[in-house]
């Protein structure tokens, strides 16, 4: 296994199976091994380490009780499935993790026949393992179904919606809970503290002491009442921990047990095969467990870049000075924040990665923390701005897919001032297909009532912050992952003018309309166009996907033959399309060529940003290929 130091028990498995040949003795090794694995892995190449350094001894145990040659097993976000790829027969691969061409850093039922769905996005294990379940019945089948969730994806309601119907129909399905009291962050909300054990505990306690000071006033048979609910602490416990939760929703709840201790694991999951209905076993792992620094600090482990696998620091090429677009967005938040009580915060489960941990620290009241649930964070802004308030949703692009209805009815609709910040649109890079942000110009142009717009470097971002803050119906506003152009930051961003872009070089044989993160690579390949061809590029930045800058588009287009549209989003139905169907409106196409760069229908892979670019032609030198073929 070329980059991973010799592992002997993990490069001897030829198929999940061999993992029930091992001797219980030699587990533990196993156990290490993995553990080597991830670490040497993900120092390397990035990726989700505490989630996947958490779940070592959950999935050796899986792996000994279950087998996925016939079995089901569907893991929730999919984040956490490191160790389950090492073990069915992807070691050989693994140094391949996340880069182009390699193993995904998701469940693919594409790259293994082990992987029984593919996954990315949270919350979906109940409902697919209960189809599953539902589909081995009719087919009559006899093999198990398994779905292995976070306690931060219970936060969502689509879990609920499963464990429903699942507690309705009853059929044989397993649902194993890993609660390490974590999300990305600490997890949040009622049931967090419902799901702790440390709350659960003391309740059980006071509840004891309390039943048996009752049952001891009960004359003559008190003292024993007393023992009875001495010895009945088990079903008390039941009653006070989950299990009451699992139980109104028909599940046999097994638990709490431990996540590290495999025996344990490996009996109850046993236990658990042998036993009919919906049941959930509810484990107790640690995030980050086997490495110290992630077990220290499991929130910046929980997906991280390059680092020094000795020290857990960031890797010296990994660091960058420049500012991301989520700190620029984070820090001007801030600024804007300060001045107008009115601004509140609103993340699902993502304060760090949206960049809302220092407005969390600076104005605690105005923010909130949903847990994982887009929908409700939509409607929750909606209730708030209702009343007066202007909140401001930090979503990542591809997770505020699962808001649409509420965009549209709870917020477009009522024309509600919601604004919505969509961090790591675009291609993201290894995270693949699951969370390429590339759908949401698409996804809101065709909105009612929505402004929509996307900078084309930090300060511009700066200013679309405060004009959308400034207007008083929905906006919303898209900016990629990484960094920018380090243009310096504004002390007072004023508003951009609503549907007016900016025309940032003039030229007569051709004309670039971009948007985003396209119109600087633009910029470039015009500037080497006129160097290397001679050819005078025009580059417009739209800055406005609606309302799009009409006036100045149909002047600049009837003033030029050859068009290219440029955007960082799905060609089908997004920023192109609004252009071409303007020129057809305004008769303008006939004459003229117009080509549009973007990403076309299908779904990207997993590589670098820049990789990704390159092979759709979104790169300078992709924009300076296209131009000349155009003007050809
Ligand atoms: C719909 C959706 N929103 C947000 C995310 C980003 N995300 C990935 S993992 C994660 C936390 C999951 O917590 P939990 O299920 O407890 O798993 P753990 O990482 O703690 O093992 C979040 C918020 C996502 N994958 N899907």
């Amino acid at each position: 296994m070329s980059g991973i130091t010799r592992l002997p028990l993990l490069s001897a498995l030829q198929s999940p199976a061999d993992v029930r040949q091992i001797p219980g003795s030699q587990l533990p090794t196993l156990a290490a091994e993995i553990r080597q694995a991830i670490i040497e892995t993900v120092a390397t190449n990035g990726g989700h380490l505490a989630p996947s350094l958490g779940v070592v001894e959950l999935t050796v145990a899986l792996l000994r009780v279950f087998d996925p040659r016939v079995d089901r097993i569907i893991w929730d976000v999919g984040h956490q499935a490191y160790a389950y790829k090492l073990l069915t027969g992807r070691w050989p691969r693994f140094p391949s993790l996340r880069k182009l061409g390699g193993l995904s850093g998701f469940p693919r039922p594409d790259e293994s026949p082990f992987d029984h769905f593919g996954v990315g996005h949270s919350s979906t294990s109940i409902s697919a393992a209960l189809g599953m379940a539902v589909a081995r019945d009719l087919a009559g089948k006899p093999h198990k179904v398994v779905a292995i969730i976070g306690d931060g994806s219970m936060t969502a309601g689509l879990a609920y919606e499963g464990l429903n119907q699942a507690g309705g129909l009853g059929k044989d399905l397993i649902v194993i809970l890993n609660d390490n009291e974590m999300s990305i962050s600490r997890n949040v909300g009622a049931l967090s503290s419902f799901l702790s054990r440390k709350l659960s505990k003391r309740w059980v306690q006071r509840f004891k002491r309390e039943v048996e000071a009752i049952m001891r006033q009960v004359p003559v048979i008190g003292d024993d009442l007393a023992e009875y609910a001495r010895r009945t602490e088990d079903s008390l416990k039941s009653f006070f921990t989950p299990g009451m939760l699992f139980e109104a929703f028909r599940f046999s709840y097994i638990g709490p047990i431990s996540g590290h201790d495999l025996r344990m694991l490996e009996e109850v999951f046993a236990q658990a095969a042998t036993l009919e209905g919906p049941i959930l076993v509810h484990v107790l792992t640690q995030k980050g467990k086997g490495y110290a620094p992630a077990e220290s600090n499991p929130t910046y482990f929980h997906g991280v870049g390059c680092f020094e696998p000795e020290t857990g620091m960031a890797h010296k090429l990994a660091r960058c000075e420049l500012p991301s677009y989520t700190e620029v967005f984070g820090s001007t938040l801030c600024q804007l924040a300060a001045a107008d009580p009115r601004i509140v915060a609103i993340t699902a489960a993502m304060p760090e990665g949206t960049g809302l941990t220092e407005f969390a620290r600076r104005f605690p009241e105005r923010f909130f923390d949903v847990g994982i649930c887009e929908q409700h964070a939509v409607t929750f802004a909606a209730g708030l701005a209702s009343q007066g308030l202007r909140p401001v949703v930090a979503i990542y692009s591809t997770f505020l897919q699962r808001s649409y209805d509420q965009i549209v009815h709870d917020v477009c609709l009522q024309r509600l001032p919601v604004v919505f910040c969509l961090d790591r649109a675009g291609l993201v890079g290894e995270d693949g297909p699951t969370h390429h942000g590339v759908f949401d110009l698409a996804y809101l142009r065709h909105i009612p009532n929505l402004t929509l717009m996307a900078p084309r470097n930090e300060p511009e971002l700066q200013r679309m912050l405060a004009t959308a803050l400034s207007l008083e119906t929905p906006v919303a506003v898209r900016y990629p992952r990484g960094v920018g152009s380090g243009d310096a930051l504004l002390s007072e961003p004023t508003p951009v003018p609503v549907g007016v872009g900016e025309l940032l070089r003039p030229g007569r044989d051709a004309l670039v309309i971009a948007i985003g993160s396209r119109v600087l690579p633009a910029l470039a390949a015009a500037t080497c166009l006129a160097e290397e061809d001679g050819l005078e590029v025009a580059v417009f930045d739209a800055r406005y996907v609606k309302p799009l800058p009409t006036t100045q588009i149909l002047e600049l287009v009837a003033a030029h033959r050859h068009i290219l549209v440029a955007e960082e989003g799905c060609l089908m139905g997004g920023f192109g399309s609004a252009v071409l169907e303007l020129l057809a409106d305004a008769n303008l196409l006939s004459g003229r060529t117009v080509r549009r760069l973007g990403v076309p229908d299908r779904f990207i892979e997993h590589g670098t940003q820049d990789e990704l670019r390159h092979a759709l032609g979104l790169t300078k030198s992709g924009l300076m290929a296209a131009l000349r073929a155009l003007v050809a």
